[in-house]
């Protein structure tokens, strides 16, 4: 018999790549997604899953507990990987209730209804680094204090503790997976790394003149999606509930991924201004390609993460394989192409 996972939030990116490699697992897989106007399959269609006879998608949201409870039990399965959030920080500023409602007490609502349906089945809940938020040790472990700067982070914070308490206090398999950003061809648009490889491809096939960005001197950890999905499963096969950090432990600017982003169409963007008024110039046409829009600000920001996943390298063994450099170029190719064939999501 094969095993049966749940995945909350398979219209996300993360849940489309674990789809697929629970799937590619031999895996039973119950997806859920939220009921809205217009289907938001397009990350499963791509990945060509939309029809396998092993995937079944059910409409559920995070915030109504007594569907939780009858999912859990009508799917049987044995393992809930946790992914749904209202994941945007910036968005988080202006909506901090939805976003504690939903990322937040969402997770205690998995939580309670694994307590009341069948304790046994293990639970994986997807925190961040955004809970490392001020940094308070360079690089970032499983034992550096939090600090979340974002109403997402706290949210996250919360959804993270339970974890751990209802593994302290019920002996609920909770693991819990702090995980540094991971990019992909399937990040969602409103994200730094895939805003800049679309706004790039645009620009390329002349669709956009210019990239509008806020700060450009925060620092992350990237790595791709696709590495990351595999050591969440690898988090719930462990003996033991516990916490892991995945990260890379190399650390660049939004300055930095925008440089790289350009050079895969040729264009070596010189830097000039300061702060505010920073521009991004093409040095063979003179062109202004990138610019600063003060909109794109947080009112509080997390200035630098940088991760060191050596727990999970030695538990787990797992480490990132991608490189920033193939990320970045993956994330172009792929807007390149949708941008020219107009299937630009
Ligand atoms: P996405 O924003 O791409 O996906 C989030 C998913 O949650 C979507 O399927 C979304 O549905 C769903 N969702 C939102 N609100 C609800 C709700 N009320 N009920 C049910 N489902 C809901 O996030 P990622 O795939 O990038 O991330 C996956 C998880 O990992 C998130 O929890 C995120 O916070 C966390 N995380 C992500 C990191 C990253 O760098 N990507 C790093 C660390 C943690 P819909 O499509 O309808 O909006
Ligand atoms: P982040 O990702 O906040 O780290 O959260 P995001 O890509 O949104 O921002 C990264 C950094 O880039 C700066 N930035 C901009 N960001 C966006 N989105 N748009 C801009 O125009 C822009 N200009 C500069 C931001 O200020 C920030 O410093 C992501 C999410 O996936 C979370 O769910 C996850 O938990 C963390 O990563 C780890």
């Amino acid at each position: 018999m094969s095993k049966i996972a749940l995945i909350t939030g398979i219209s996300g990116q993360d849940g489309a790549y674990l789809s697929e490699q629970l799937l590619e697992k031999g895996y039973t897989v119950y997806g859920t997604y939220r009921r809205t106007s217009s289907v938001n399959f397009w990350r499963i269609e791509e990945l060509g899953l939309l029809d396998h006879p092993n995937l079944h998608l059910v409409e559920f949201d995070l915030t109504d507990m007594g569907s939780g409870i009858r999912l859990l039990d009508s799917s049987g399965a044995t393992e809930v990987y946790n992914l749904a959030a209202q994941s945007f920080v910036g968005v988080s500023f202006d909506q901090p209730l939805t976003t504690g409602h939903i990322t937040g007490l969402g997770a205690a609502h998995m939580l309670e209804s694994i307590r009341t349906v069948n304790p046994a089945i293990r639970f994986y809940q997807a925190s961040t680094s955004e809970m490392f938020g001020k940094v308070q040790a360079i690089p970032q472990t499983e034992d550096t204090p939090f600090y979340p700067r974002s109403p997402y982070g706290v949210a996250k914070l919360y959804a993270h503790w339970m974890t751990v308490n209802f593994r302290e206090s019920f002996g609920i398999f909770g693991a819990s997976g702090i995980l540094f950003n991971h990019e992909s061809p399937l990040r969602g648009r409103e994200f730094v790394t895939r805003k800049i490889t679309d706004t790039v491809a645009k620009i390329h096939v002349g669709k956009a003149d210019v990239l509008e960005l806020g700060n450009l001197d925060a620092k992350r950890d990237w790595g791709f999606a696709r590495d990351y999905t595999e050591g969440m499963y690898r988090i719930l096969q462990h003996d033991e509930p516990d916490t892991f950090v995945l990260a890379t432990n190399r650390t660049e600017t939004v300055r930095d991924f925008v440089s790289m982003a350009f050079r895969g169409i040729d264009i070596d963007i010189e830097w000039s201004g300061t702060a505010e008024d920073e521009i991004g110039v093409d040095p063979k046409s003179g062109r202004t390609l990138v610019r600063i829009n003060p909109k794109f600000y947080r009112p509080a920001e997390v200035e630098l993460l940088i991760g060191d996943a050596s727990k999970a390298k030695r538990l787990l063994g797992w480490e990132a394989t991608t490189s920033l450099e193939e990320l970045c170029r993956l994330m172009v190719e792929a807007d390149l192409r949708r941008n020219i064939n107009g299937t630009s999501f």
